[in-house]
């Protein structure tokens, strides 16, 4: 039987990343972030306070474009705060939805960036209005405790309760294990409410009042930690990039359990092949009764034996296959008193959202609208974040629901108001799906620049332009209408999931990409390098054949990445660890 590496009796080794000791001597995620907070004279919080920060669910961040002005100016960094907001299972009220609203016009940036674990972020907070942010949002009844750091972080589910009885049945598990494993230091209301404590939103108890932290102990997980359950056949939160994947099982519209699979994530670095994407193997099914007992042990198993020398290796993927998944079912049994059972029988089809109207069990109406890049603004032509304010503020049971695709629904419509609705996004010429083509509808791109500090190049400003240029060959390939999943991402650390993209861009340097083809269409393979270090000019040039060959040579029902496959183009990832083969 290995050694835990956790020993929370003795010191931190001194081999232990740097981190861990923040963790330790940081009063359960206190630091000196109320210092930090009160210093007028810099914009920005102290070094080691940026790791307790995110915890708290905010970055410090600088824009980018601006760091050679401000350097020739002798200024600091313009320094701001992105503040990411839970929301676990993705849905809010109009009302909420209202606030969100307002934050992101009056201390933000003016947008709102819905994120593909179905969070909201603000960027461009400043550090004199960061406590007022974060009071506001505890004042509608969010929160942005654990939506980043060494923690489980936001439970992913389908949004749309009233698909089914068991999509209902599975969005109150995904409640259950989010509000289970929140932790449960009150450091978040200390420092950002003045230590009052306010009951969060009824769904969830973030009526945290502690600094016992039983599950995480005073040195929290080794590294992030992502759970998300799905309901076959929609795998539309793409659950095998998490840590834990739960798969639905029913049997007549009743849920029954849930399958687990284990160890995925996809984060890597350019360069580092012991780094690569995983996806979650599934390793056994549970009974529903049972799920939020055995996801809580599995992941302190993490807890456990998770690397915390580097934190490259930190993830529970590399804990996963550097102890065997025999190793992770032995210890559910034993820390669960029970083995789990079998996998069950299930089949995935896409991992792509489903747009337009759909009437729910409830007898209410969800729309479904595709928000390009997740980003919430008004543009020239295109005022989206005017219309969805006005649908909150005029269709008020209406509620708003964050997909894991960076999309939005607007749910709970009733048949009265659902003209309403129409009528307020076609006034605005907002939300039409008949022109967008299968590739755009199919896309995701993460942040990039100019706020992410790892960007190296972009990806949220970029793609949209890109398809455009990819879906005028794939028009004169006749493949305009068809389903193609296409990814971005400024680095390879995968926020965009783009190695679960049939077509996945990869930023290597500005302007340049690494192209990887071959991901299923459902969520299920990863891709594979194709060419790397590419422009525009190449990557249009690469894609054109394949696309046109695609157009005459697939066979009926073939996805695009799985033709990629069989014509030889890349051969097909079985496993992360021969993602780099
Ligand atoms: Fe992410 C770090 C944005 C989903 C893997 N991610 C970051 C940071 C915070 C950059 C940083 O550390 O300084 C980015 C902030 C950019 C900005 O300006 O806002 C960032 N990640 C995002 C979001 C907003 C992308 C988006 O455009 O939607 C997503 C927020 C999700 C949420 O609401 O919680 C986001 N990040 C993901 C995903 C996708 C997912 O979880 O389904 C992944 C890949 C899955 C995974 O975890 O393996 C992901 N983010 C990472 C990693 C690599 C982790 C690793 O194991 O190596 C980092 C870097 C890190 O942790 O060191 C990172
Ligand atoms: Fe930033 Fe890289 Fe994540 Fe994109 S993938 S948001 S560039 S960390």
């Amino acid at each position: 039987m290995p050694e835990k590496i956790l020993d929370v009796s003795k010191p931190v080794p001194a081999d232990f990343e740097h981190v861990e000791h923040i963790k330790e001597a940081s009063n359960f995620l206190r630091g000196s972030i109320v210092e930090g907070l009160n210093n007028p004279l810099t914009g920005a919080v102290a070094d080691d306070d940026t790791q307790m920060t995110k915890f708290h669910g905010t970055y410090m961040q600088d824009d980018r474009e601006l760091r050679n002005e401000r350097r020739r100016s002798k200024l600091e960094p313009l320094y701001s705060f992105m503040i990411r907001v839970r929301v676990p299972g993705g849905i809010c009220s109009a009302k909420q939805y209202l606030e969100m609203d307002r934050i992101a016009n009056t201390l933000a940036n003016g947008t709102l960036k819905l994120t593909t674990r179905q969070a909201f972020q603000f960027h461009g907070v400043l550090k004199r209005n960061l406590k007022q942010t974060m009071q506001e949002i505890v004042g509608s009844s969010m929160d942005s405790i654990a939506a980043c750091g060494d923690v489980n972080r936001n439970v992913m589910c389908n949004p749309n309760p009233y698909s089914s009885e068991v999509h209902e049945q599975v969005y109150q598990v995904s409640c259950d294990i989010s509000d289970h494993l929140t932790p449960q230091t009150s450091a978040y209301y200390e420092i950002w409410m003045d230590g009052e404590k306010v009951k969060g939103t009824p769904k969830f108890n973030t009526d945290v009042t502690s600094d016992e932290e039983p599950l995480y102990t005073k040195r929290y997980l080794p590294r992030k930690f992502k759970i998300a359950v799905a309901i076959p056949p929609h795998n539309d939160v793409d659950i095998f990039a998490n840590d834990i994947g739960l798969i639905a099982i029913e049997e007549e519209g009743n849920l029954l359990g849930f399958n687990i699979a284990v160890g995925g994530g996809l984060g890597m670095t350019h360069g580092m092949t012991e780094t690569y994407p995983r996806l979650a193997s599934v390793i056994g099914y549970a009974p529903k009764e049972r799920i939020v007992d055995v996801v809580e042990k599995i992941m302190l198993i993490q807890r456990d034996f998770g690397c915390r020398t580097n934190r490259k290796h930190a993830r529970f993927k590399y804990t996963c296959d550097d102890y065997g998944l025999d190793f992770i079912r032995d210890q559910i049994a034993e820390r669960c008193g029970e083995p789990i059972e079998e996998a069950r029988e299930y089949l995935f089809t896409n991992n792509g959202d489903q747009f337009g109207w759909l009437k729910g069990t409830n007898g209410k109406w969800c729309l479904t609208l595709f928000v390009e890049g997740g980003r919430v603004k008004d543009s020239k032509g295109y005022p989206l974040m005017t219309a969805l304010r006005e649908v909150a503020e005029n269709c008020g049971q209406a509620d708003f629901r964050l997909t894991g695709n960076q999309n939005l629904m607007i749910g709970n419509v009733s048949a009265a108001k659902k003209k309403d609705v129409d009528a307020i996004l076609s006034k605005h010429k907002v939300g039409e799906f008949a022109g967008l083509g299968g590739m755009r509808r199919n896309s995701i791109a993460c942040v990039a620049l100019p706020t992410c500090g790892l960007a190296m190049a972009e990806a949220e400003r970029y793609l949209p332009l890109l398809i455009s240029k990819l879906e005028d060959i794939a028009e004169e390939a006749g493949l305009r209408d068809d389903d193609i999943v296409i990814r971005m991402t400024g680095c390879p650390n995968g926020c965009g999931r783009p190695y679960l993209g049939e077509i996945g861009f990869v930023g290597k340097a500005p302007g340049k990409y690494n192209l990887y083809l071959g991901a299923g269409f459902a969520g299920e393979r990863l891709n594979k390098l194709y060419r790397e270090n590419i422009g525009e000019a190449q990557i249009l040039e690469e894609l054109k054949p394949i696309l046109f060959a695609y157009a005459k040579e697939r066979e009926e029902g073939e996805r695009f990445g799985s033709f990629c496959i069989r014509k030889g183009y890349v051969k097909a990832t079985v496993e992360g660890k021969d993602f780099h083969a």
